[in-house]
């Protein structure tokens, strides 16, 4: 997968080296490429921002050093690969979810413009639809000063579900958000700690019953701390096994 990042603060995604996604760039699996927007600016000054029009408060992006970046990547496609999708950070944005992370994963090109100040002009986002598949996309109800921190957690929640990313593919499976509920708690050694003990039906080796408790729990934590989750939740979508439990 090839990933574009546009910023003016390309120092902003160096954590992008560390860790499984900088193993999944030095193994080839994830192209990942940050572009300094100001490179694509021609005044002396390297003006990115404006005032904006209608007044009110901050400054706005201009749109040329966008379309500028924007037509260097689209002009750079990996080969063979069809329209490439922009992605948006905004707060305005459609949500970002798990399975808009595994839609995503499945695309050869994503692209990420990441706004500051008030935000690009608008026209900027119309006119990328010639080029891009464009999808504003927002984290959470809750504001960043720019998209550089919502760009982090969606590559990393992209870039782990790419084959060879995450060393054992299982533990994709059974994890919050996998199934629609969220996970269920997981102990290790020592049985005893602190005078607290693991629940005793793990120690028991009887894994029917490990597994009936561990669905339990995920009902029993999603209806407490998500309950929004519950009544989305589809049983149409769970094995036959698991659906007895409703
Ligand atoms: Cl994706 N961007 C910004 N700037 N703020 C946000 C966000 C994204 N998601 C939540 N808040």
């Amino acid at each position: 997968m090839r990933i574009d990042v546009v910023s003016i603060f390309p120092e902003y995604l160096a954590p992008l080296e560390l860790s499984l996604i900088g193993k999944a760039r030095q193994d080839g699996i994830l192209d990942l490429r940050v572009h300094d927007l100001r490179a694509f600016t021609t005044d002396r000054h390297r003006t990115v921002d404006d005032t904006p029009y209608g007044g009110g408060a901050g400054m706005v992006m201009k749109p040329e050093p966008w379309a500028q970046a924007l037509e260097s990547i689209a002009a750079d496609r990996p080969e063979g690969s069809g329209r490439p999708v922009l992605i948006v950070p905004s707060p305005a944005g459609e949500r970002f979810t798990q399975a808009l992370a595994y839609e995503l994963a499945e695309q050869e090109h994503l692209a990420f413009a990441c706004g500051r100040y008030e935000g690009i002009d608008e026209r900027v986002i119309e006119w990328s639809r010639e080029h891009f598949d464009v999808r504003p996309v927002s984290l959470g109800d809750y504001v960043l000063n720019g998209g550089e921190v919502a760009v982090l957690a969606m590559v990393e929640a992209i870039g782990r579900l790419l084959p060879g990313v995450v060393g054992n593919p299982e533990s994709l499976v059974e994890e919050s958000h996998s199934d629609g509920l969220l996970e269920y708690p997981v102990y290790t050694k020592p049985s005893v700690w602190r005078e607290r003990e693991v629940p005793a039906v793990l120690l028991s080796g009887n894994h029917g019953r490990i597994a009936q408790w561990r669905r339990h729990e995920q009902f029993r934590r999603t209806a407490e701390r998500r309950p929004d989750l519950l009544e989305a939740f589809d049983a149409g979508k769970l094995p036959r096994a698991d659906r007895t439990e409703l």
